[in-house]
């Protein structure tokens, strides 16, 4: 048994946990966990929200993506996806403004709320198209997160974006999608997902 246990579902956030593991490119085993399975007291034992993903390294559970992900690079650094000194601002400012502020956007749109003018100074986000305008800024300037080289960063906000935008949730802007090419050209990308529509195959037989 692996160190490195990958708690998920192929239909969720857990392709993001997927694709940092193979990034890595250390051993892990997969515990799939089915839908009616996911709020088990079994499976609560290791993430109370009842959520996927989730990783346990040796003794410790690690939930949210891009915890996983900031985790995983840390502790793996021969794997040089953390970011070296002078990458660590846009690192950390990029990866928690795609868990703070793009996942709050994008979700409540998707739910058809939208806030009023007044309110937006309450939101973190302020509104959709500000959070799009920015993205799109940055990844206009850039071909990654850090500038020239791909961190993890990358599988976050990559996701964060890449998801939502094949869903139609966000623009197809030239920006996005050339950093999608970028990012879905990986070795490890193109495990991941294969190893998830297997494992989502054997869930679902035809
Ligand atoms: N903030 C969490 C979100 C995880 C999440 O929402 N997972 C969904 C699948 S994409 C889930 O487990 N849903 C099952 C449920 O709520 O019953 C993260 O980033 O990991």
């Amino acid at each position: 048994m692996a160190d490195l246990i990958l708690y998920t579902n192929p239909q969720s956030r857990g392709r993001i946990a997927r694709w940092m593991l193979e990034e890595i490119g250390q051993p892990y085993d997969t515990e799939i966990i089915a839908y009616d399975e996911i709020k088990s007291d079994l499976y609560l034992a290791v993430n109370p929200m009842g959520k996927v993903p989730a990783i346990r390294h040796r003794e410790q559970v690690v939930t949210e993506c891009a915890a996983i992900c900031a985790y995983l690079a840390d502790v793996f650094p021969e794997a040089g996806l953390g970011p070296n000194d002078d990458e660590k601002a846009d690192y950390y400012r990029w990866m928690f403004y795609a868990a703070g502020p793009v996942e709050a956007a994008v979700s409540n749109q998707a739910m058809g709320w939208v806030p009023t003018a007044e309110r937006e100074r309450m939101l973190g986000y302020g509104n959709v198209d500000k959070v799009i305008a920015v993205l799109d800024e940055l990844l206009s300037n850039r071909d990654y997160v850090c500038g020239d080289r791909f961190t993890a960063a990358d599988v976050y906000v990559g996701s964060q974006l890449m998801f939502p935008m094949q869903f139609g949730m966000l623009p197809e802007k030239d920006s996005f999608l050339a950093y999608r090419d970028r990012l879905t050209a990986r070795e490890a990308y193109k495990r991941g997902v294969e190893i998830d529509d297997r494992a989502q195959a054997e869930l679902q037989p035809a």
